[in-house]
């Protein structure tokens, strides 16, 4: 395989470890725990697995260990340091007894389910270490939450003798994982399911998880590229840039990269909701701030938008949550099946309530389209494939056309998202996700299960790190999906109320006003410390 000369200096990198992770550790378990909602009925979905402590691992005295054989998947989309993450479990499982094995499966929670495995050997790892994507294995966005699926699962596990399963993925994945753990501890299989928080999108995290690998290198790579789009912008001075960036509901990219670059303007998704601002209200809003620029005799800015922002909109908000309903069989809880889009445009327009449908056909026929067709496996909206940046600059320059001055408005368009999903992991992600993995092998050698890998304390330097594990279920809470009740992980939003936003919220007039670009400039591997170990702008503020 060939190799660039970055990728090569980067193998020799030694991730670095929580110090408590240095050597023997032991489990110090704090109190029960409960869920964050709907604890009666959360309790009653996971009698094995529910209530059980937070744990933090503290240095104890080396133990003899036998030989384990662990799993790995990596579900859901690409995030920056999932190989470390793999090299972490790696090491660490050689490390309980150098004869235990680790098999990847193949192509996400698929793979378990097809029996399509590898074995993870030191030659196939050492060659990933430090590097970006998930290509060691794959991923997949199967969702694993039926029997069939779990009996298939534990015959390969119970043929290749192993003993712990490590699910790397986001809400939907962990909480399919905490459902299997609950499964076999319920039948008594003998087999442990453990978590671990991934996600550019940055929406899993809590009071115990300070946020979820590949945010902090995915915001990086996306504020290098909008710096340089802002560059671009200063110097021509004649377009206004409508950028949008991944991160499906939440707007933590958009937010975190905002405070990076400090644009023009950045929407919010959740502020839209609370404000209870309709699609004309944004565009208003974003017209009156070209226009101010105008005046000025600025033609020229930067929007950031979160490529959730439709679904907030409190009306189309509605909108989703029938067509959620109606595009779902109530029988059996998986989407309706039509002959063609035209049929299943045809009952959409049928079945939803009059209003929905007045405002579904008040939108852009390829928007309407999308929003009809379009559902990923966990029946989620695809946000991603709405240009819902064509469609608010197309919408603004209608609305300036219609004022007195209609000043000069030219446009251009941008869709960041993969950019960054692979991008080699900075410091922090390869730190992060290396300890995460490691720390997945403690807490199945602490017999664990129905847990989660955490790392906490990361603003400090990664010795001081805290290093344990978090019950799943104490993140659940039930919620509506595809028409039926479920038990999930609650995403987290940003928070209105959150230092993050407070900040952006204080200074953006000044930004819409001014020029007040930042340009973060590269991912830096190699240098000072303040250029290259500096988390990201969201957890400083929420840590301060
Ligand atoms: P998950 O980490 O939740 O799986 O999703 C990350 C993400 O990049 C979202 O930001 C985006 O909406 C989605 O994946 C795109 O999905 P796909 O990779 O299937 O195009």
């Amino acid at each position: 395989m060939s190799k660039s000369a970055l990728q090569i200096a980067r193998a020799a990198y030694q991730p670095k470890l929580p110090k408590a992770l240095q050597g023997p550790v032991v489990a110090k378990e704090g109190a029960a725990t409960q869920s964050v909602g709907d604890q009666a009925k959360i309790k009653e979905l996971f009698p094995n697995t529910y209530g059980l402590p937070v744990i933090e691992f503290v240095p104890g005295a080396a133990q003899a260990s036998e030989p384990i054989n662990v799993g790995v998947i990596l579900s859901g989309g690409q995030a920056p340091g999932g190989h470390n993450v793999i090299s972490g479990l790696f090491d660490g499982v050689k490390s309980i007894n150098p004869a235990s094995k680790l098999y990847g499966f193949i192509l996400g929670p698929g793979g378990l389910v097809d029996h399509n495995y590898m074995e993870l050997t030191s030659d196939i790892i050492d060659d990933y270490r430090n590097t970006g994507g998930f290509d060691i294995i794959g991923s997949g966005r199967t969702k694993l939450e039926k029997t069939e699926q779990f009996e298939k699962g534990i015959e390969i596990l119970r043929e290749l003798n192993i003993k712990a399963l490590v699910i790397i993925g986001g809400d939907d994945s962990n909480t399919n994982a905490c459902v299997l753990a609950e499964y076999y501890a319920a039948k008594k299989y003998g087999v442990q399911v453990i978590g671990c928080p991934k996600t550019i999108d940055g929406d899993l995290k809590n009071e115990q998880i300070e946020t979820s690998f590949g945010f902090d290198t995915a915001c990086k790579t996306y504020s290098e590229l909008i710096g340089n789009i802002q560059r671009d912008c200063n110097s021509a001075r004649k377009y206004w840039h409508f950028i949008k960036l991944m991160g499906r509901s939440a707007s933590h990219i958009a937010l975190e990269c905002a405070l990076q670059t400090q644009p023009n303007i950045c929407l919010i998704s959740e502020e839209v909701e609370a404000k209870e601002m309709s699609l004309d209200d944004v565009v208003n809003y974003i017209a009156d701030i070209v226009a101010a620029r105008a005046d000025e005799g600025c033609h020229y800015g930067t929007v950031l938008i979160p490529e959730g922002l439709i679904e907030f909109i409190p009306a189309i908000k509605k909108l989703i949550k029938e067509l959620n309903e109606v595009l779902t069989d109530p029988v059996t809880g998986e989407p309706r099946v039509f002959p063609d889009a035209e049929e299943q445009i045809a009952y959409v327009k049928r079945t939803i309530a009059k209003e929905n449908l007045a405002v579904l056909e008040s939108l852009p026929e390829d928007v309407a389209r999308q929003l009809c067709l379009e559902r990923d496996p966990h029946g989620n909206v695809q946000v991603s494939l709405i240009e819902t940046e064509k469609l608010l600059s197309r919408m603004v320059a209608d609305r300036l056309k219609e004022t007195k001055r209609a000043p000069k408005f030219a446009t251009q368009h941008h869709f960041f998202g993969y950019e960054g999903r692979c991008a080699a992991p900075s410091n922090y992600d390869a730190d992060y996700c290396y300890s995460l993995g490691y720390n997945a092998s403690r807490l199945i050698a602490a017999g664990k299960t129905g847990y989660m890998s955490i790392v906490k304390n990361t603003t400090a330097p990664a010795s001081e790190w805290v290093a344990g594990g978090v019950p799943i279920t104490m993140m659940m809470n039930i919620e509506r999906r595809n028409g039926a009740d479920k038990p999930v992980i609650r995403k987290a939003l940003v928070e209105l109320d959150g230092a993050p936003f407070k900040f952006f919220a204080a200074h953006r007039a000044e930004w819409a006003k001014k020029t007040s670009y930042v340009y973060p400039g590269p991912i830096q591997y190699f240098g000072p410390t303040e250029v290259c170990d500096q988390p990201t702008k969201t957890l400083q503020l929420e840590q301060a």
